[in-house]
């Protein structure tokens, strides 16, 4: 008997438990005390989550309650929410939903839950999920896709519900209020009835958590499904096929949010493949949705393989458009003006676009920052590019101004994130990547959130007392904090900087692997006949005479397109930040930085300090097992091991590669200077 009891002791503590510890992601089970909810709303599937959340979670004192109130309230925009005394006011059911989650995370990363205004920055926060009908996931790193697959595609089982609406709990818990649910590689599958069902089926495990459906569409659909002769936005039964199937949608989604677009653009047909622009196209399919109150996302990642400098074509073609859009259609637009590289100035678009309602997309799944095995928080890249300023409307223009409705006065503000969601245990693959869905929600809602503060919260609610019961000991605290919380928080906030020093460093992008998806070094690929603006080369443009792209004023002239005086800033080597050096400018490489090193030796410092970067994460890790359950402990250890292998490939193979143009010994000892 003893020996039974033993071994399921041991079964439960082993890995069916744990795998569990990454599968509640930040959301871990509570030991709530039972609370009183008094409502003035009615009982709707949203209200009812919100108190459900509430008894679920709250410690609140024994017999107290929590009020939860719709009410006008002129300062509360969109579905922000007011924390009153012990209790929430909003204007909108999500509202009220958003607030208990609020009050729960402050109760449980120790803040005070004080009264206040939360409005969110944007109307619309989405993730687009890159999944495929057949289930596979375009720079999917966590398993096959959570909405599609291959075999019984169909069928809705009871799994499936339990899984979507674990994944809208989790969304609506950092305020995420919509989904993309297929690649924008689109499929025309997409719009037949049997997958519409299927849809329906998403829409309706999404709801009760105030998350709205999206999809991804395929430009010529009228064609392949209707068939119909052309796909021609301005030919009338084109644009009746998109009425009627628009219809068909919100007969099955009433709430259904809207189409994305990706058009014109890596192939995807689109406008310009009848003499059509953009906003032919946009418009278009935004009046056949405008009825409903539907919004159109049309993405701006367009270039061709014949421009010159591809940083360049967003702008060219949008720019011209200004103002020619519906207001129902937000213009998407990359963080950077190339495709989602380690570091990237912004895009020039943001700011530039000015009676036009424009979106940032940032990517949360690390196809170029080391997929699911490198251990990169997210969060400072993004804050770094809503936080740079555009100078388009003076200074303070911010990315995040100028796409929030501070700056100009869009009719409707939203921001995406490429989701790195999955069907793995632990949905994303490494368990620190739940930590980027979570950053993405929260600078979502508030565009000037800090990294640190996104850090704190999401360990604090992932990992505090996964190991002690007695977690509610001050002692157990204290020794958390300082041996767990400060370290570990400081290695996420390290970890952009890390990678881009062992990929990527000053103003290099592009030169990725591409045949292993775009893991690891390759500056050096560029098989013949390849399609130059994929190839390696073309960005780094490293020969005998220096390295980097001359986007200055004697070259693409890319810095242009920048307000001044960030054009000249940019322009010059001396004031260029050496973070965008090589982006903006081909430079000798005896080039002398800021540093007093030569440029070749900067490189070399930044390659070796990536790598001793992420020895020092391992370390980090090593010592923080004590508050880690064993498996996440192993998992993250082991990852840190092939991050710390890949980094050293980084760092060698560059050398080494632009060593054959550089022709200078590698630097004695690769330090900074004193
Ligand atoms: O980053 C590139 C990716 C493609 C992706 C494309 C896009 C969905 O390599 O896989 O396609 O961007 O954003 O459209």
């Amino acid at each position: 008997m003893r020996k039974l009891l033993f071994i399921l002791l041991l079964l439960s503590t082993s890995a069916g438990l744990r795998a569990e510890d990454g599968h509640q992601l930040w959301l871990r089970k509570q030991q709530a005390v039972p609370v009183k909810v008094v409502s003035s709303a009615t009982n709707s599937p949203v209200v009812a989550m919100a108190k459900q959340e509430l008894q679920q979670g709250w410690r609140g004192k024994a017999g107290a309650s929590v009020s939860l109130t719709l009410k006008k309230d002129k300062a509360i925009k969109y579905d922000g929410f007011r924390l009153i005394p012990n209790g929430v006011q909003a204007t909108t059911e999500a509202g009220l939903l958003y607030g208990v989650f609020e009050m729960l995370r402050r109760q449980q990363t120790g803040q005070a839950v004080s009264e206040g205004l939360l409005n969110p920055s944007y109307e619309h926060r989405l993730l687009n999920h890159w999944d495929n009908p057949d289930g596979s996931v375009e720079r999917g790193y966590a398993g096959q896709s959570i909405f599609w697959r291959k075999d019984n595609a169909l069928v809705t089982t009871a799994e499936d519900k339990t899984r979507w609406q674990q994944y809208a709990r989790a969304n609506a818990s950092v305020g995420i209020n919509g989904a993309v649910i297929n690649n924008v590689n689109a499929s025309q599958l997409i719009l037949t009835p049997e997958y519409l069902v299927r849809v329906k089926a998403i829409a309706d495990a999404f709801r009760p958590y105030g998350v709205k459906v999206y999809l991804a569409v395929k430009f010529t659909s009228p064609a392949l499904l209707g068939g119909l002769k052309t796909s021609d936005p301005l030919d009338p039964a084109v644009a009746a096929w998109w009425q009627s199937k628009t219809k068909e949608i919100y007969k099955l989604v009433p709430d259904f949010g809207g189409f994305l677009v990706k058009a014109s653009s890596e192939g995807q047909p689109g406008p310009q493949d009848y003499g059509r622009t953009h906003a032919d196209g946009a418009n278009m399919l935004a009046d056949a949705v405008k009825p409903y109150g539907g919004m159109v996302m049309w993405r701006a990642f367009v270039y061709s393989p014949n421009d010159k400098d591809r940083a360049k074509q967003a702008y060219n073609e949008f720019v011209p458009l200004d103002g020619k859009f519906r207001d129902n259609v937000i213009i998407q637009v990359k963080n950077g003006p190339v495709d989602f590289q380690p570091r990237e100035p912004f895009s020039p678009l943001f700011g530039a676009l000015k009676k036009t309602s424009v979106m940032p997309e940032f990517q949360i799944t690390q196809e170029y920052l080391g997929h699911a095995i490198d251990l990169v928080f997210l969060s400072t890249m993004w804050e770094e590019c809503l936080q740079s300023d555009t100078y388009q409307a003076g200074t303070g223009s911010t990315v995040a101004r100028c796409t929030d409705g501070s700056v100009y006065p869009q009719k409707h503000t939203a921001m995406a994130g490429v989701s790195n969601v999955g069907l793995d245990t632990n949905w994303t693959g490494h368990d620190f990547a739940q930590a980027n869905w979570y950053a993405f929600g929260r600078l979502a809602w508030n565009n000037s959130l800090k990294s640190a503060q996104i850090a704190d919260e999401w360990l604090k609610l992932t990992f505090y007392g996964a190991t002690a019961p007695q977690s509610a000991a001050p002692k157990y605290a204290a020794d958390w904090n300082t041996n767990f919380l400060a370290p570990v928080k400081q290695m996420m906030l390290d970890s952009r900087e890390t990678a881009v020093n062992y990929s990527m460093p000053l103003g290099l992008h592009h030169i990725m692997s591409a045949t292993r998806g775009h893991y690891g070094p390759g500056p050096w690929w560029a098989p013949p006949k390849m399609r130059a603006d994929w190839t390696p080369p073309y960005y780094h443009q490293a020969d005998s005479t220096g390295v980097g792209f001359n986007r200055t004023r004697t070259g693409s002239n890319a810095v242009s397109q920048y307000h001044e005086p960030l054009a000249s800033q940019l322009n010059d080597p001396q004031t260029c930040p050496d973070e965008y050096l090589l982006w903006f400018h081909h430079l000798p490489w005896d080039f002398r930085m800021k540093s007093g090193h030569t440029l070749w030796e900067e490189l070399g410092y930044h390659y070796d300090k990536g790598v001793q970067q992420v020895r020092q994460f391992q370390k980090v890790w090593d010592k923080a097992q004590p508050y880690v359950d064993a498996e996440r402990f192993a998992v993250v250890q082991y990852k840190l091991r092939s991050q710390s292998g890949n980094a050293v490939q980084w760092k060698d193979a560059c050398l080494l590669y632009f060593q054959q143009f550089s022709h200078m010994p590698l630097p004695a000892a690769i330090e900074p200077p004193a």
